[in-house]
């Protein structure tokens, strides 16, 4: 067989922009994804599943090393397994505020006013739970590498949080350490490891967030 027929390719579907369309979609952009802000107050409307289920799809269009695609998304909706997922991540995080986090650590989470209780996590319609997947088995159940696993999933998990955003939902990027729990839970097989869990919602009626500044263009990049 050919190269070319071992490793087709295909046009690139690009779409060519005037400098003025660009430029106002990428202020519009930034625009809209910096009124984007980490939510802990959560309504417990339903949300369209059909929503969720497309974020999850932006998500899985991300790079990835070698294109091995190495996450794995649980979405759960279920009362009875978030309930599971609050009660294992506050035993989790009352050990983590209690023995875990430095005063350095307490110091800097101050300004977010969290502490070990996420009732959150039942409040909220749906819970992601990302996951990153450190290899794979083959047909004949030899493993297959991944490349790049962290760099890959991250990606994908900043478009999630992006695409979920976009289509006028809050999240709150939340990072129960260790989350060894959550694969135990929705019995993920053990090439998998839990990468972040992403409650999902409308805010609370009245919902507040802490005043934070984002940092200006020339704190974050150096141009030559
Ligand atoms: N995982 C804990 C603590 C926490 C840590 C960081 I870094 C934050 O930005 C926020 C919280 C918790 O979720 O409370």
């Amino acid at each position: 067989m050919s190269d070319a027929e071992l490793h087709p390719t295909v046009p690139l579907d690009y779409i060519a922009r005037s400098e003025d369309e660009m430029r106002a979609r990428a202020r519009e952009f930034r625009e809209l994804l910096d009124r984007r802000r980490s939510v802990r107050e959560f309504s417990d409307r339903p949300v369209p599943l059909e929503v969720l289920r497309d974020a999850i799809r932006t998500a899985g269009t991300a790079p990835s090393g070698a294109h091995m695609q190495p996450w794995h998304f649980a979405l759960v909706t279920d009362p009875s397994i978030k309930k599971q997922i609050r009660e294992a991540a506050e035993a989790e995080e009352r050990e983590t505020y209690a023995n875990r986090m430095s005063e350095e650590w307490r110091k800097a989470l101050a300004p977010l006013g969290t502490d070990a209780n996420k009732p959150f996590l039942e409040t909220v319609p749906a819970l992601i739970v990302v996951f990153r997947v450190d290899y794979a088995f083959d047909e004949s159940g030899d493993r297959t590498k991944h490349y790049y696993v962290q760099e890959s999933v991250g990606i994908a998990t900043g478009m999630l949080i992006a695409a979920l955003h976009n289509a006028g939902l809050a999240t709150l990027t939340h990072t129960p350490s260790p989350m060894h729990f959550l694969g135990r839970i929705l019995e993920r097989p053990k090439n998998e490891r839990a990468y972040l869990l992403l409650p999902v919602g409308y805010p609370a009626e009245n919902c507040r967030v802490p005043d934070l500044a984002r940092k200006p263009l020339d704190a974050i990049c150096t141009e030559f």
